[in-house]
């Protein structure tokens, strides 16, 4: 079995504080797989022609993984793991590229996933499932971001606990 992560949608709402909101660039950082170009960590600046992050807004970011022009035997594009377990175990960050504090109040990750399946008694046939949007991972407590060791921390590891299958 293969899994594909297509795309993501990231949900990030800052808290109400007075100095919560942040204008230091905040990234997703990722490792690279299947057809998405490049090897290795991936940073992919989180940014809307607004200011994002202002105190107790929320904001929603996609990041598509199926822009790379390679393709992987046929596979949809994307991010791909050999399993759910890896797919699970897959490492999403944070990152605050400044040291202005940007305070969180929650974190929700969704992703667009295909699993791939070979055709019983068939060689080289595969079959797609759309899964849709599934939950990756909710943060619903406070999280301090900064690269300022005294207000918070620079990385923040997405840990993916939603209830994505487990085969
Ligand atoms: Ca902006």
């Amino acid at each position: 079995m293969t899994i594909i992560l297509q795309r993501i949608r990231l949900f990030v709402r800052t808290a109400d504080g007075r100095s919560s909101g942040t204008d230091s660039p905040v990234d997703l950082r990722f490792e690279a797989s299947g057809s998405y170009p490049g090897d290795g960590w991936q940073s992919v600046s989180l940014d809307h022609p607004w200011n994002d992050r202002e105190r107790s807004r929320t904001e929603s970011y996609e990041v598509d993984f199926t822009i790379g022009d390679e393709t992987v035997d046929d596979a949809p594009r994307g991010l791909s793991y050999r399993d759910w377990s890896e797919a699970r175990n897959a490492q999403f960050k944070l990152e605050i590229r400044g040291s202005d504090w940007w305070n969180v109040d929650f974190v929700f990750l969704l992703g667009d996933y295909i699993s791939r399946e070979p055709v019983p008694n068939s060689i080289d046939a595969f079959e797609n499932t759309a899964l849709g949007w599934l939950l990756m991972a909710r943060l619903d407590r406070n999280l301090s971001l900064s690269k300022d060791p005294s207000e918070g921390t620079a990385v923040h590891t997405i840990q993916l606990d939603g209830p994505l299958p487990t085969s």
